[in-house]
């Protein structure tokens, strides 16, 4: 069954022994997160903060704090079994717009209960508040040269000016004061596109931001998904029930009914103000710069609303969680453009734009260079800053084993290379932000058709007899606990 909001999701996770409710008093300011972070690490519960200092709103954490628990909150006990879902849905028809799929499966009436179902009366709305302020919000100050607080885990919601899509994207929020915070969409992302048609037309863009939800809404806001694809249609599928949503009181845009609070507002076209620095995810603080600017018009909340919350900073964090369900559900979609993938590790200290390890089935030469540079055409996958691809023998999921393959198999000069492209906005080494070089390492084995004409080694291996014929000496030899 999906959970209605955070606060059954918490409560899902209090009977299972997975959330600490801690009543002392603790400071928002880098107090919870110096608590969120050694739990995490610990492999602990999430946390409710009941009386952050100077709030009257417990603050809710650690909701994604284990891979377990990410399952737990995307409805699963494993990860995969939502890409072997993803993988059956797409298999179904040959592949053209993951949402054309969708909408070609026989099995209509179960898409259709995915499609979001607007409601008139909703817990996000039970109280409306009279004089709405973002210092109500036990917003985090995260690390010590943070430029103020942020809203973590935010769900910002836009329409496109010209289709009415919707576009739901977690895109984090420094609070100025009462009526205004940043908005740290980056330039690759979809809010900001949607923001550039509204400012070319001079016309304040209204926005929508939803804090808490089902957990599977909240994933959903992170997903990679393509441009046009609703993330409200996502979750559906994810929790294979249609999301609820209501009408904003001031705005022509709906959000999860089940939000803990909804900020309404607008973003005003030719407005930036500087947002940061930032603790961010890469580990290191991402610098002061010019952002867009949010203006609350209107604040609706549950009667008893908890505040949801997360930290990023030097993995592992809370999103890294998050990056492993993705690199897990859009792992078929990547195999239907790219058959010969096997598989993907995006391993959490390469904070998924730095590094990818793509293992692959290599039929002819330069194939290797075809996936990456497919890669790189791919959505978010754009910004990955090194590609490494290997052999399908290859576990990349092993670290050891990539190091002592690649090592042994690559001649670097002809196998590794540069292209120039989009990184990351957050990429602080590229030589401008936003734009800079990318690096491929081709370590699978070379064929005579990419001009490698020497003999290849063997791994080397002992042979099956000898194995055999020492299993049973080991305990003769008095080494049987060495077998
Ligand atoms: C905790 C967390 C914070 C994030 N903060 C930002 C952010 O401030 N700016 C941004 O552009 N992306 C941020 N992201 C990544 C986006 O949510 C992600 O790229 C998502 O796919 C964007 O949605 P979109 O494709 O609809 O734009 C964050 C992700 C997580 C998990
Ligand atoms: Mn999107």
């Amino acid at each position: 069954m999906p959970f209605d909001g955070i606060q059954d999701y918490a409560a899902a996770l209090e009977k299972r022994g997975e959330l600490r409710v801690v009543t002392a008093s603790v400071d928002p300011e880098l107090e919870i997160t110096e608590i969120a972070d050694r739990v995490l690490r610990a492999g602990g519960p999430a946390l409710r903060f009941d009386h952050p200092k100077g709030h009257p709103y417990p603050v809710l954490i650690n909701l994604f704090g284990t891979l377990s628990r990410t399952a737990l909150a995307l409805g699963v006990s494993d990860l995969d079994e939502i890409g072997v879902r993803v993988d059956a849905l797409l298999r179904t028809q040959p592949p053209t717009s993951l949402l054309g799929k969708i909408r070609a499966l026989p099995r209509l009436a179960e898409m259709a209960s995915w499609a979001p179902r607007t409601v008139s009366r909703a817990p996000c709305q039970e109280v409306v508040e009279g004089e709405p302020s973002l210092l109500d919000l036990p917003a985090l100050k995260c690390w010590p040269e943070d430029g103020g607080r942020f809203v973590t885990l935010p769900m910002v919601i836009t329409r496109h000016r010209e289709t009415g899509r919707r576009n739901v994207g977690m895109y984090r929020m420094q609070i100025f004061d009462r009526r205004t915070a940043g908005m740290h969409w980056h330039p690759h992302k979809v809010g900001a596109e949607h923001y550039r048609l509204y400012e070319a037309a001079g016309d304040r863009m209204p926005v929508a931001v939803a804090l808490g939800s089902d957990p599977a809404v909240i994933y959903s806001a992170t997903a990679p998904l393509p441009e046009e694809f609703d993330e409200l249609l996502f979750a559906g599928f994810l929790r294979r029930q249609a999301v609820d949503t209501v009408r904003c009181r001031t705005l022509d845009l709906e959000v999860p009914a089940d939000a803990e609070f909804v900020l309404e507002g607008y973003v005003a076209p030719g407005e930036r103000r500087q947002e940061g620095p930032f603790g961010d995810h890469t580990g290191y603080y991402s610098l002061p710069d010019d952002f867009p600017v949010f203006h609350l018009t209107a604040m609706t909340r549950r009667a008893k609303p908890i505040y949801p919350a997360t930290i990023v900073g030097r993995p592992p964090k809370e999103d890294c969680f998050l990056g492993k369900a993705t690199e897990r559900i859009f792992l078929p979609l990547i195999r239907m453009q790219l058959p010969e993938i096997v598989d993907i590790n995006l391993p959490v200290e390469g904070i998924f734009h730095n590094l990818a390890l793509v293992r692959i089935r290599k039929r002819y030469p330069g194939q290797a260079n075809k996936v990456m540079h497919a890669l790189w055409g791919m959505g978010q996958m754009m910004l990955t800053k090194i590609i490494v691809v290997v052999d399908e023998e290859v576990d990349v999921r092993n670290l050891s084993q990539v190091i002592w393959r690649v090592g042994n198999n690559i001649d670097p000069e002809r196998d590794i290379c540069f292209v120039r492209g989009p990184v990351d906005i957050l990429d602080h080494a590229a030589r401008l932000p936003g734009f800079g070089s990318k690096m491929g390492i081709d370590a699978t084995r070379k064929l005579p058709g990419e001009g490698f004409t020497r003999p290849w080694p063997d791994v080397i291996e002992m042979s099956p007899e000898v194995k055999a014929r020492v299993d049973a000496l080991m305990t003769a030899l008095r080494l049987e606990e060495m077998r």
